[in-house]
């Protein structure tokens, strides 16, 4: 924070901002174009062949305050389709800007060191909590319909700590809550010090600065009190409705709940808690080093405030395992997702990322910021409420009053008479080609069905070996992969043939009288228990084929079969050559003639026994009914004579014979 405070005191860059932003423009987009969004995960998820998941996406609005750099700061919408609608770059040093009354947004300033209120062209409107000294806190603030409010300031107590161990004069931070009318008279006042002193068991002494508890969020829940976050004790306290005492203490080292979290061990520096309603809590979990490494989540818990347990009901920590130190938010949407902000996660080359998350884990939706970004938190806000038209002669202006990017004007007219209206979603009401519905020419860059991009010619069919997440028309090309398989068994075993079976052919056609399709002739993949399998990729269709054996003999009958969309890998299973299912045959695994792809029970022939089967040999056993290449065959020469081994006794025999007198034999 120190570095922060340095650099943003530089007036000359201050100066220079002002000039360079051109304050008073509504809808300036200068930025937008220095902003990269990255887009992890397109808005409804992916599945893992990188089709649409259909996940739910909360609609509606990211208001995003980036903090690109300590001078550098931007104010961004991102709407519920990923792209970035408006950005600005900001006067302003916070972390965090938001709506506050009507026409209005607040900021902290960081050069007054206060919270200050803004219109939408970030133009000052009023600066909070000017007749008190203290700094404001810069990590929140709340606004009440009355107009009243809640700020915390950061007041400085100096106090002698050596007889806790400390120094002698402690700088301590105290975080003083004060709720504020709108003349900044108190209505009433919290002091951290008068309920939370500083305590050696638990806080670091060692510096002269003592930011004991670091006061970082604050919420009301459903009964009226309010939830605390004071970060450096890693504790949610509740303050209670009536006289803002301390009700309990949620976490941290004098916590007063049980937890039950396995594996983390509770929560570390957390950021952002909210109250869900039934004892929920919700909180960004900034985490610590635990079994799976450093790993920030969402986190949910369950409390039970009467036992005083404290149960992990719900959380998501990041498959690519991300890791906030600082910062951080996270926040239930009225779909029941829940949008996180991943805080300081960024690294140079890389941004932070928002990730909107289903309760079932799958993320819905997620966007990487511009490099360096950080992003103290991340809020979505209702659709309509910061997109709006701003022409009053429109059906569809706008009556919010925080708008701040500029949304289509629709007006109700066909000015191009293709019977559509710009309101009944004619995207172009000047070119009678374009309406929804209308043929989309895919690859000529024109919208003409307005379904919000150019048609994208390929494989839609998910379930298609060829799927292309990319395509939004199907060009008729996808392509499923189909299997049979035809058993020669009893072919063989009547006619004792022994063929190879590979040699076997699959003589495949489209079923298409208007337009004959060309024949393939396919050969097997493979082939076992005399059966062979055959694998081709078609398209969606009727086919009709048959199979021809290994010395040419074609079926008689014909095999039909469709292949539809959706049916994705296609097996037609087994059957016996020639006929339309499977052959009879022997259902014994133990058995000699088993034969796997049978469905019927017979022509067993009794269990295996292994042996050597061939009757020449010395060791044939007549039980064997399956060869286990043992045989014994003895060599025995019935013709000592033919020395040359040529079958005959001959004088090349002699040849040998004498070539070899004087030779010695061992
Ligand atoms: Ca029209
Ligand atoms: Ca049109
Ligand atoms: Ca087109
Ligand atoms: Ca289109």
């Amino acid at each position: 924070m120190s570095s922060l405070k340095l650099l943003v005191r530089v007036t000359i860059i201050l100066t220079g901002w002002g000039a360079w932003m051109g304050h008073g423009c509504t809808f300036c987009q200068g930025a937008l174009d220095d902003l990269d969004l990255e887009v992890m995960v397109p808005p409804g998820g992916v599945l893992d062949n990188g089709g649409p998941a259909d996940l739910p996406v909360q609609s509606g609005d990211l208001l995003l305050s980036l903090v690109q750099s300590p001078t550098s700061m931007f104010a961004a919408l991102v709407d519920d389709e990923a792209n970035m609608t408006w950005a600005e770059q900001t006067p302003f040093r916070g972390f965090y800007m938001k709506p506050w009354a009507p026409g209005e947004f607040v900021w902290y300033d960081y050069s007054l060191r206060k919270w200050t209120v803004v219109d939408a062209s970030f133009t000052t409107l009023d600066t909070l909590t000017q007749s008190f000294a203290p700094d404001d806190d810069y990590h929140d603030v709340h606004r009440f319909e009355d107009g009243t409010y809640l700020v915390v300031l950061l007041e400085e107590v100096f106090e002698d700590l050596t007889s806790i161990g400390g120094l002698a004069s402690a700088k301590i931070l105290n975080p003083r809550l004060l709720h504020l009318d709108p003349q900044e008279q108190i209505l009433r006042e919290w002091s951290g010090l008068d309920h939370m002193p500083v305590d050696s068991d638990l806080d670091n002494l060692l510096f002269s600065t003592v930011d004991y508890l670091h006061w970082n969020a604050m919420q009301f829940d459903e009964h009226g009190g309010l939830l605390l976050s004071f970060r450096n004790r890693n504790q949610i306290v509740r303050l209670r409705p009536d006289d803002w005492s301390i009700h309990w203490k949620l976490g941290g080292e004098d916590g007063d709940f049980m937890l039950m979290d396995p594996g983390w061990n509770g929560f570390h520096v957390q950021h952002d808690v909210h109250d869900l309603g039934n004892g929920r809590i919700l909180l960004f979990d900034n985490g610590i080093s635990n079994n799976s490494g450093f790993l920030s989540r969402a986190l949910e818990l369950t409390l039970d405030t009467v036992n005083f347990t404290a149960q992990n009901s719900w959380q998501f920590a990041h498959p690519s395992g991300i890791y906030a130190a600082a910062q951080g938010s996270a926040i239930r949407l009225e779909n029941g997702n829940t949008l996180i902000g991943w805080g300081t996660a960024g690294v140079p080359e890389f941004g932070t990322r928002v990730t909107e998350v289903t309760p079932d884990g799958d993320i819905s939706m997620e966007i990487r910021l511009p490099p360096t970004a950080n992003l103290y938190r991340a809020r979505k806000y209702p659709e309509g409420m910061l997109t709006g038209c701003l022409v009053d002669s429109a059906v569809n202006v706008s009556s919010s009053p925080w708008l701040l990017a500029e949304a289509t004007c629709l007006f109700g007219v066909d000015s191009d008479g293709d019977s559509w209206t710009d309101v009944d979603g004619d995207c172009n009401d000047l070119d009678a080609t374009v309406y929804p519905g209308a043929p989309d020419l895919p690859g000529d860059e024109v919208d003409q069905d307005c379904d919000g991009q150019d048609a994208v010619l390929g494989c839609t069919d998910v379930s298609a070996i060829n799927f292309d997440p990319a395509a939004t028309v199907d060009g008729g090309t996808c392509l499923h992969e189909v299997e049979f398989r035809v058993d020669f068994s009893q072919e063989m075993a009547e006619d004792n043939f022994s063929w190879n079976l590979l040699q076997s052919t699959w003589a495949l056609s489209t079923v298409n009288a208007v337009d004959p399709q060309s024949s393939w002739s396919l050969q097997p993949s493979n082939a076992a228990w005399q059966t062979v399998q055959f694998t081709v990729l078609l398209g969606s269709g009727m086919y009709q084929g048959h199979v021809i054996r290994p010395d040419g003999l074609a079926e008689t009958i014909f095999r039909q079969f469709e292949v539809n969309p959706g049916d994705g890998h296609v097996d037609l299973g087994t059957s016996c050559f020639n006929l339309n299912e499977a052959c009879p045959g022997c259902t014994d695994p133990m058995d000699v003639a088993f034969n796997p792809w049978a469905i019927e029970d017979e022509g067993c022939q009794g269990w295996i026994v292994q042996g050597c089967t061939y009757p020449a040999a010395a060791n044939f056993s007549a039980d064997a009914n399956q060869d286990d290449g043992t045989c014994i065959f003895q060599v025995t020469s019935e013709c000592p004579a033919d020395v040359d081994q040529d079958g005959s006794v001959t004088v090349s025999d002699l040849m040998v014979l004498l070539a070899s007198i004087g030779a010695l034999c061992e």
